[in-house]
């Protein structure tokens, strides 16, 4: 007699896995991998790690934007990421800059980077758009209030979401007005950037509305303040990567396009789980 009970066998996911970015963070003070990766050699043996745990990319950036820290002179900036930045590139491992100055993206589109990553959205330099559109380069543009010396006074907002979603949405305008092509833009929050624990949630629960704008999403939550009681008291940063990784899975529920993350392995382990969930299997 047949039976009746369904076989279920996985299949592939029925939707897109989202695009993982390993962060490379070659500052010197960095809240969660400051001073780790300052040396040529360790950033790029770590970067290939990344890539060999399945990060798409490599958000390479020499700019501390931990909460308190000062601008950075772009051309210390620059000393910082070039090196990297090449290294990489001549080992074929794709590579984006994490950068809010226009002449460190010209430096790095020059150098063959394809993707820009502005936590500014172009708000920190008045360049910024131009360079973007004159290199074709693509660029992610977060929600951003001001610099991070003093961000966490500017985390005062009626209405997170519609102000969030207001804001990028005049980015946007700004930057197809610089000739950016649209399908080079991605949008991301800016979780943490002039936002406290509660603003980054409801940002999370409301990414649905973030996406309604009509661009990708990126969401960066990776190690972040708002994490902390998720771990014990006093612990590393690197005690957040079990909250980032569920993070990143419910995320890839809500359809972003990627999530930006220092621990590659657990996102992907996360990312894999929700993709065979959201594939579900095949009934005979
Ligand atoms: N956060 C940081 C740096 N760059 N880029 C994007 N697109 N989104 C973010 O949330 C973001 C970013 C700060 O974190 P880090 O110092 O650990 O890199």
């Amino acid at each position: 007699m047949a039976s009746t009970v369904a076989r279920i066998r996985p299949t592939a996911p029925a939707r897109r896995r989202p695009v993982i970015v390993g962060v490379l963070n070659v500052t010197p003070d960095s809240f969660s991998d400051g001073g780790k990766f300052v040396d040529i050699d360790a950033a790029v043996s770590h970067a290939v790690e990344l890539r060999a745990s399945g990060a798409d990319f490599i958000d390479v950036g020499g700019e501390s934007t931990r909460p308190g820290a000062p601008r950075l002179d772009p051309k210390i900036e620059r000393k910082r990421v070039m090196p990297v930045l090449k290294a990489l590139l001549d080992r074929d491992i794709p590579v984006s800059i994490d950068t809010m100055n226009s002449s460190t993206a010209l430096a790095a589109a020059d150098a063959g980077v394809l993707v820009v990553n502005d936590v500014s959205g172009g708000l920190a330099d008045p360049e910024m758009l131009r360079t973007v559109a004159k290199t074709g380069v693509h660029y992610i543009a977060s929600h951003w209030r001001g610099p991070s010396e003093d961000m966490d006074s500017q985390a005062v907002y009626r209405n997170v979401v519609f102000e969030v979603r207001d804001s990028l949405k005049a980015r946007i305008a700004e930057m197809l007005v610089w000739g950016i092509s649209p399908d080079k833009i991605v949008l991301d929050p800016g979780l943490g950037f002039a936002k406290t624990a509660d603003h980054n949630w409801a940002l999370l629960k409301a990414l649905p509305r973030l996406e309604s704008i009509g661009y990708p999403l990126l969401i960066g939550a990776s190690r972040k303040r708002f994490l902390a009681p998720f771990a014990a008291d006093g612990a590393p940063t690197t005690d957040r990567d079990f909250a980032t990784a569920i993070i990143s899975a419910l995320a890839a529920q809500a359809g972003v396009w990627g999530v930006r993350v220092h621990n590659v392995e657990s996102t992907a382990a996360a990312l894999d789980v929700w993709a065979a969930w959201s594939g579900g299997g095949v009934h005979d």
